[in-house]
C-alpha cells in the first residue's frame, strides 16, 4: 500500500480511538490495539519524515519548546460573564431578560473552574489555540493544547470555525501531579484551576503534556450567522462535530426550574471527577442574544451563579499570635488539618481580638472553616453545641511573643501593635516586603532567606540588603547556596536598584501607603526627596490621599531611622525619581465616553479625572460618535439612547475594573 494513504489512514483510525477514549469515554478497542497501530505510526513517521505532521496523534506527547508565547487579538472579544449569588439575583437577571425579549427557555451549565480558551480550526483541521488574556488579546498556546487528548486536532467541518470553551485539570489528575510534586520537593498547587493554568503556560509542551488536562467546550463563534437557532442546537452541533460538551446541563423553562437544577448539582457536586465553582444560565434563543447584546465585558444573555464557598467543620487546636512589618499582631487559628476547596487548610487567620470575642471562638473549639473568596481560610464560627467543658477563653497576650514590649491598642483601631521598632520580627517582616514581588521584586531572596540572614547577623535593616555582597564567604557556606546561587541573589539584588521609585516607596512599608498609594505620591513628587519635604497640607492636597495616610507618611519621615535608611539606598544606587507620566494607554484612549447615573465608589468628578488621565475626551450628551457610556445608579435616558444607538455601555464595576480601582 502507499505510505502516505497508510499513515493517513493509521492516524484517522487512531483520531478514532482517542475519540471514543477522551470524549465518549468508551474505548471500542483494548489498548493493546491502540498500542500497535500507534507504534506502526510512529515507525512510519520516523522512516518517512516528509509526511510528518504537527497534528498527527503521535505528536500530542509535545516537544515544542518556546522562548515566549506570542500575543494574539481574538476577532471578537472574549466575553467573561457577570454574577449572581441567589435566588433573587436570578429572579432580576430573568425579568430583565423577559423586558426586553419576553418568554424564553434557558440552557444550564456547570460553570467550570478552569480557564478559557478558544480554537481555532481551517477546514477540519485544528490550527490555534488561544488563552482569553484581557479578553482582547490572548497568548498563543497552540502547542501546549495539542497535547489535550479530548481536543480534536481534525474535525468534519470546512471553513473557518472558532470555539471557545474552558480547559481544566480534572480532579485525580491533580492530587496524582501535587502527590509527585510533594515527592520532588516541589510547592503543591493551590487549586487544579492554578495547576491548569499553570500547565497551560508552560513553554515546553512535553510539561503540559504530563499534566493529564481536558477541556469542556461551550460556545459557537458566530453560531447564529451560520444558521444555528438556539444556544442547545450550537452544543449539539458541536458535539457532532466530535467537540467535548458538558453532557450535564438541563434545558429550563421557568427561574424556579432554573434553581432546583442547581440545587441538584450542588449537591452531587463534591461527587463531580472535576472542580465546579457554580453554574452557568444561558438564554437558548440564539435570536434573543442578538437583541439582548453584551456590556463591555460580559453577555446579558447569560450569568453566572457562584456556590457559596465549602464550609466545613474541624477543631481548633490554638490561638498564636504573629508580628508584622507595620508590628501589627495578627491572631492565627491553628486548626486539625481539613480538606476546603481543594486543599489542606491548617491555619486561619482571626484577624483582631474583636473578633474572636464577637464570635465567641474559644480553643478546642469544634469550628467552621472556609475559604474567604476560596482561597484565604477563615473561621466562620465555633459550633457552641459540640462544647464539653474542655474550651478554653482566649487570653490576648499583653507582651510581644518575639521582643517581650507591652503591646500597643491605639484609639479607634482593633489591632494590637509591637510599637518596638527594633522588635527582630518587625525587621525580618519588613526587608521581607522590601524584598516582595510587588516591591523590589528580588525573587531570590524570600521569606526563609531573609529569616536565615537575619540570624546569622547578615540582614539587621533593610540596607543591610545591599551589603550582602560583602559576604560572599558567609553565604556559600550556608546550606543551600552554592556559587552560583549566590551570585543569582546578587544580580537580583543589583537589579533591584532600577526600580521605578514607586515600588520602593512602597517597598519602605509606611503604614497606610499600599500600591495605589505610592504610585500616587511617586507620580505627584517626582522625587523620593519632594516626598520627604511634603507638608501635611500638600499630602491631604492630593486626591486618593486622606488624612491618616499623610499622618503616617509624616511620622515615618520624622523619623531619623527612616532617613538614614533613604540616604543610604541613595549612596547604593538606587532610583530615587521618575519621570512626568505621559498619558496612560487604555481602551479610553482617545475614546468619547459619557458618564450617567449615580456611581457608588466616587463622584462623577472622579470619575472624569480618571478617565481624562487615560486620554479620554468625557461628553455631557450621548451620540453615535460616543465610544462608550458608563452608567451608574438609575441611569435614565443616557443610557436608553445609547443601547439604541447601539453604543457600548459599562457598568460601574466593570470601569472600576478597568481602570484598576477597588
Ligand atoms: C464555564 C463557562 C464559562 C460564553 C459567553 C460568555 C461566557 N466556566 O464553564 N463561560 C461560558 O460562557 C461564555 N460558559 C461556561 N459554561
Amino acid at each position: 500500500m502507499d505510505i502516505q494513504q497508510r499513515i493517513l489512514e493509521l492516524r484517522s483510525l487512531l483520531d478514532r480511538y482517542a475519540y471514543e477514549y477522551y470524549v465518549l469515554d468508551h474505548p471500542s478497542v483494548p489498548d493493546s490495539e491502540y498500542d500497535q497501530a500507534y507504534l506502526e505510526l510512529v515507525k512510519l513517521e520516523d522512516e518517512y519524515p516528509e509526511y510528518r505532521d504537527p497534528n498527527s496523534i503521535t505528536q500530542r506527547v509535545g516537544g515544542v519548546v518556546l522562548d515566549a508565547f506570542e500575543k494574539v487579538t481574538h476577532k471578537q472579544q472574549m466575553l467573561s460573564l457577570s454574577n449572581a449569588f441567589s435566588l433573587e439575583d436570578l429572579k432580576a437577571f430573568d425579568e430583565r431578560v423577559r423586558n426586553a425579549v419576553g418568554k424564553v427557555s434557558y440552557v444550564v451549565e456547570l460553570k467550570m473552574d478552569g480557564l478559557a480558551i478558544s480554537l481555532h480550526y481551517r477546514n477540519g483541521r485544528f490550527i490555534q489555540a488561544v488563552t482569553r488574556g484581557d479578553g482582547l488579546v490572548g497568548e498563543d498556546v497552540t502547542n501546549n493544547v495539542r497535547t489535550i487528548g479530548s481536543i480534536p486536532m481534525h474535525i468534519d467541518y470546512e471553513g473557518d470555525l472558532e470555539v471557545r470553551g474552558e480547559v481544566f485539570m480534572p480532579k485525580k489528575s491533580f492530587e496524582e501531579l501535587n502527590k509527585k510534586r510533594v515527592e520532588n520537593g516541589e510547592e503543591e498547587f493551590a487549586n487544579p484551576r492554578n495547576a491548569a493554568a499553570g500547565s497551560i503556560r508552560q513553554l515546553d509542551s512535553s510539561i503540559a503534556a504530563q499534566r493529564k488536562l481536558d477541556a469542556y467546550l461551550y460556545y459557537f463563534e458566530d453560531a447564529y450567522t451560520r444558521g444555528v437557532k438556539t444556544h442547545e442546537e450550537a452544543l449539539q452541533t458541536m458535539s457532532n462535530l466530535h467537540l467535548k460538551v458538558n453532557p450535564k446541563r438541563k434545558l429550563c423553562n421557568t427561574i424556579q426550574e432554573v434553581w432546583d437544577f442547581i440545587q441538584e448539582m450542588s449537591e452531587k457536586r463534591s461527587s463531580l471527577p472535576y472542580e465546579i465553582d457554580g453554574m452557568v444560565i444561558k438564554v437558548n434563543d440564539l435570536s434573543a442574544w442578538e437583541t439582548l447584546g453584551t456590556t463591555v465585558k460580559a453577555p446579558r444573555y447569560a450569568i453566572a451563579y457562584k456556590f457559596p464557598a465549602e464550609e466545613v467543620v474541624t477543631e481548633l487546636l490554638d490561638i498564636v499570635v504573629t508580628v508584622g512589618r507595620t508590628g501589627r499582631i495578627t491572631p492565627n487559628a491553628v486548626l486539625t488539618p481539613v480538606r476546603v476547596a481543594g486543599t489542606t487548610v491548617s491555619a486561619a487567620q482571626l484577624h483582631n481580638e474583636d473578633m474572636i470575642k464577637e464570635k465567641d471562638i474559644r480553643i478546642h473549639d469544634a469550628v467552621v472553616v472556609r475559604k474567604a473568596g476560596d482561597i484565604i481560610p477563615e473561621v466562620v464560627r465555633p459550633i457552641i453545641e459540640r462544647r464539653d467543658g474542655t474550651q478554653a477563653v482566649f487570653q490576648f497576650p499583653k507582651t510581644c511573643p518575639i521582643c517581650g514590649s507591652t503591646l500597643v491598642r491605639f484609639q479607634d483601631e482593633a489591632a494590637h501593635y509591637c510599637i518596638n521598632q527594633d522588635c527582630p520580627a518587625r525587621v525580618v517582616e519588613s526587608i521581607i516586603h522590601f524584598a516582595c514581588r510587588d516591591a523590589m521584586n528580588i525573587d531570590t531572596l524570600g521569606d526563609k532567606k531573609v529569616e536565615l540572614f537575619h540570624q546569622k547577623g547578615l540582614l539587621s535593616s533593610i540596607e543591610d540588603i545591599y551589603r550582602l555582597k560583602d559576604h560572599k564567604d558567609d553565604i556559600i557556606q550556608m546550606e543551600g547556596f552554592k556559587d552560583k546561587s549566590y551570585q543569582k541573589l546578587i544580580d537580583a539584588i543589583e537589579n533591584s536598584k532600577q526600580h521605578p521609585l514607586e515600588d520602593l516607596i512602597y517597598g519602605l512599608g509606611i503604614r497606610q501607603v499600599g500600591k495605589k498609594a505610592a504610585k500616587i505620591l511617586a507620580k505627584h513628587f517626582l522625587t523620593m526627596e519632594a516626598l520627604m519635604n511634603a507638608s501635611l497640607e500638600d499630602l491631604v492636597g492630593i486626591k486618593d490621599i486622606g488624612e491618616i495616610t499623610a499622618q503616617s507618611i509624616m511620622a515615618f519621615f520624622k523619623e531619623p531611622k527612616n532617613i538614614l535608611l533613604i540616604d543610604q539606598l541613595k549612596v547604593f544606587g538606587l532610583c530615587m525619581e521618575t519621570e512626568k507620566e505621559e498619558i496612560q494607554e487604555s481602551m479610553f484612549t482617545g475614546k468619547t465616553v459619557v458618564l450617567t447615573g449615580t456611581l457608588q465608589h466616587m463622584t462623577r468628578n472622579e470619575a472624569k479625572a480618571i478617565l481624562e488621565s487615560l486620554g479620554a475626551n468625557v461628553s455631557g450628551s450621548v451620540s453615535k460618535k460616543t465610544d462608550y457610556v458608563i452608567y451608574g445608579e438609575a441611569a435614565g435616558s443616557k443610557l436608553t439612547k445609547a443601547q439604541s444607538l447601539g453604543v457600548a455601555t459599562m457598568d460601574e464595576e466593570a470601569f472600576l475594573q478597568e481602570v484598576n480601582v477597588e
